[in-house]
């Protein structure tokens, strides 16, 4: 397929600005989608965009072989706190709210975790949305498919504020 366009010298101001006009546009939209698309569990939401992280990366759900629950509790604990997957392995990981307040589980690395853990501590309102996370409301449950493609030790965490600071973490240990 071929679309002619009308010959230019060189591309017009007018058309620059638009295209700038337009990326801006897009990049609006997309944070602002970031912010207000929440929930969790819902399985229509917008397609998960698969982007490498040290930790791995967002998993197909066709390519689950194994599935993992773990229990959130406002005693601040996840149960289990410790887990094991092979690389490569894409693992669903089941997050179950057993408590009566909002949790949530995020993986990272542990540096990444805190980070994001003070900020939002400066931020409490602040939403956000990754494949690497779930919120959890209180007596449901949260799924991350996720794949873990890189070997290491990492964390999942619950970064609420008070939560984290409470200990409440756990690992996860991808062998070779
Ligand atoms: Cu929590």
């Amino acid at each position: 397929m071929s679309i002619r366009l009308p010959r230019r010298r060189g591309p017009s101001s007018v058309a620059v600005a638009g295209a700038l006009a337009v990326a801006a546009a897009a990049a609006f939209g997309t944070a602002a989608q970031a912010h207000t698309t929440h929930r969790h569990g819902s399985a229509a939401a917008a397609p998960v965009v698969k982007e490498q992280k040290p930790w791995g990366i967002a998993g197909d759900a066709k390519a689950v072989k194994r599935t993992i629950e773990i229990r959130m509790g406002d005693d601040m604990r996840f149960t289990p706190d410790r887990i094991e997957v092979r690389l490569g392995e894409t693992v669903r990981l089941v997050a179950v709210n057993a408590g009566a307040v909002l949790h949530e589980i995020v993986i990272g690395t542990p540096d990444e975790l805190a980070a994001h853990a003070e900020m939002m501590k400066q931020h409490p309102g602040m939403e956000h949305d990754e494949p690497y996370m779930a919120h959890v409301d209180p007596g449901r449950r949260g799924e991350i498919v996720w794949t873990f493609n890189r070997a290491g030790t990492f964390e999942f965490a619950c970064l609420i504020p008070g939560h984290f600071d409470a200990g409440m973490k756990g690992t996860i240990t991808v062998r070779r």
